[in-house]
């Protein structure tokens, strides 16, 4: 291992790749279908992992996970998918939210400087990945390259105080631990799916105090949690610690019925999960993949920091033999 690694790309450095969770489009209350024109940028990039550790970042619009898009079933979307000149790799979107090859493949495939279009139709609802889909999408998802579009159903999603948006990936970095520098990323960790880290948006503790901050809410309040799971590889264990998924969308389907009071669940790579929270009492939930060693060792957490009156006669600490 070198002491300072190769030499970094000439991209751009950024101090914030990690998607702020509470981004996001508001709940669509319309009954009618509408046309959308969007866009997704190619953005790659080199930010720290965990402090003083430089990586090459490949991301859409700069955020791990990528924008959350929130259309609704029936409705009609142009997307343009750019990738700037200044970009080193070609890039593309596959939308697991849409009828065609390769869910736009083949139709966004864009070279550095080059920008494409893609029409679909919102056919079926549910909350969707999308990905980067070059040949070596592996590489590209493990860096980052991945994001939802949530389709909601004709009659919306049931409403709650507050909603949240999180992603899952594996990072594979040719680095001991306490490297610092430049570090490129490690082929031979991901043929052997063994990341060096597993995260929630794509930096250490990002999702936390010690990051770019908790999530916040308040003792009463009902929360929801759009989450993603890029993979590449892995399967999450999605658990709420000291709370429970009051309802939960098993990979994202809104059209088979929520289960209820789910503690732990699977979620796929290249799938997601729309789950809901009550807040009956004040403190910190921490919202893990509980194949748990991801969490001791990996820096797959985030928390979600319920400000409020203790409620006693839910829970309380107690002395012993009081
Ligand atoms: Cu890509």
């Amino acid at each position: 291992m070198n002491a300072q690694g190769p030499p970094p790309p000439k991209l751009p450095t950024v101090k914030r790749v990690a998607a702020n969770p509470t981004a996001i489009p508001g709940p669509i209350r319309r009954s009618h279908a509408v046309h959308h024109n969007l866009t997704l940028t190619a953005r790659e990039v080199l930010a720290e992992i965990e402090p003083g550790l430089k990586f090459m970042y490949m991301t859409f619009d700069g955020q791990v996970p990528g924008p959350l898009l929130r259309i609704r079933v029936g409705d009609t979307v142009q997307l343009t998918f750019r990738n700037p000149r200044e970009n080193l790799m070609p890039h593309t979107v596959d939308f697991h939210a849409v009828y065609g090859p390769g869910g736009g493949m083949e139709a966004l495939l864009a070279n550095p400087g080059q920008e494409k279009g893609l029409y679909f139709k919102a056919m079926y609802p549910g909350s969707f990945v999308y990905h980067c889909a070059v040949s070596d999408l592996d590489y590209h998802i493990a860096s980052g390259m991945y994001g939802m579009i949530v389709v909601e159903p004709e009659d919306g999603l049931p409403p709650v105080t507050r909603e949240f948006y999180l992603g899952q990936n594996e990072m594979y970095v040719a680095a001991a631990a306490g490297a610092e520098g430049f570090r490129a990323f490690d082929f031979d960790a991901m043929l052997r799916e063994n990341p060096t880290y597993v995260l929630l948006n794509g930096q250490t503790k990002a999702v936390t105090p010690d990051g770019f901050g908790a999530l916040k809410a308040r003792v009463g309040e009902t929360v929801r949690v759009f989450f993603v799971n890029g993979g590449p590889n892995l399967t999450s264990s999605f658990h709420p610690i000291g709370n429970v998924w009051t309802k939960v969308w098993t990979n994202g389907s809104f059209r088979t019925a929520a289960d209820a009071y789910m503690q732990t669940v699977t979620v796929a790579p290249g799938s997601t999960l729309v789950g809901d929270l009550a807040l009956p009492v004040p403190g910190a939930v921490k919202l893990v993949d509980h194949a748990i060693t991801r969490v001791v060792r990996k820096g797959m957490m985030g928390v979600l920091d319920v400000a409020g009156p203790a409620q006693p006669s839910i829970f309380k600490p107690m002395l012993p033999g009081i």
